[in-house]
């Protein structure tokens, strides 16, 4: 299918062709198409740019991230097919960051094929292939980790997680990082530190602070974020575009 650049809504349907041709390939599954969707009507309300609370948000991510002993970034088939380069440019700015396939509707050639795709883009020791962990009291196959990543990780970077296994991890001890549009989602809910942003946009801003932080800050604890604060704000966002809509366009004055 050809898309005229002309299109008003042009950047949003060139994001669906590539998840479609990515649900073809098997990357992604239909329920991703419509976790997508779903993804999309949060980031129209909240303007489909990044706010200053979630570049905040962005910016304490990466210092946790340099701080983290063993930092490990989950990937599944919507973020493969969305941000695969976005992945491997953030392993380069985050020495040490481990990358782990980890699917909600697992097989081993999905597993496999999510691997290759991060590859191509340039990642580097691709974890979670053969799972050889398991998180406890998970039904899910989320459940199924690499002894080497998530099962060891200090901090677990989560985008498009479900609430089950954010909740989880957070049991476990570990620091949890969300990236999800919806800020009423019981992931963003359940984050120490929740990104109410749009997944590529979330990891450029990430991947742009790291970069600009640098090793020198790698030594130190990792700040306190007020995780409730950046949700309120996300609704706050949501809540003046709506207020702003309901009060219908503006007036022109007439002269
Ligand atoms: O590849 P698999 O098998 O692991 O399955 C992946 C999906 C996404 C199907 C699975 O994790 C799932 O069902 O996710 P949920 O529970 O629907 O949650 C996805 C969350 O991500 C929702 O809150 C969406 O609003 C949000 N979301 C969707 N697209 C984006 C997004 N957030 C940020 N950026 C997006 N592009």
């Amino acid at each position: 299918m050809r898309l005229s650049r002309r299109h008003p809504r042009y950047a949003s349907l060139r994001v669906r062709l590539r998840l479609a041709d990515a649900a073809r390939r098997g990357l992604v599954v239909p329920e991703g198409l419509v976790a997508h969707g779903r993804g999309e009507a949060f980031d129209y309300l909240l303007g489909e740019r990044t706010t200053p609370s979630a570049r905040r948000a962005a910016r304490a991510a990466a210092l946790w991230l340099l701080r983290a002993r063993r930092p490990v970034l989950s990937v599944n088939g919507n973020v493969a097919a969305l941000a695969a380069d976005e992945v491997a440019a953030l392993q380069r700015a985050v020495p040490g960051l481990g990358v782990e396939v980890n699917l909600f509707h697992r097989t081993p050639a999905r597993a496999r094929a999510i691997a290759r795709e991060l590859r191509r883009a340039g990642v580097r020791d691709v974890l979670g292939v053969r799972p050889s962990a398991r998180i406890p009291g998970l039904p899910s196959d989320r459940a199924q980790v690499d002894a080497r990543g998530i099962a060891v990780a200090d901090l677990c970077l989560i985008p498009l997680e479900d609430g089950d296994r954010a909740e989880a991890l957070r049991r476990l001890g570990k620091a949890v990082i969300s990236i999800d549009l919806n800020p009423l989602s019981r992931t963003s809910r359940a984050a120490d530190l929740p990104i109410v942003d749009e997944l590529t946009r979330a990891l450029g801003a990430i991947r742009r602070a790291a970069r600009r932080l640098g090793p020198r800050v790698r030594d130190g604890r990792r700040p306190p974020f007020d995780a409730p604060r950046a949700l309120a704000e996300a609704l706050g966002a949501i809540d003046a575009r709506l207020t702003r809509a309901a009060r219908g366009p503006p007036r022109r004055s007439a002269r």
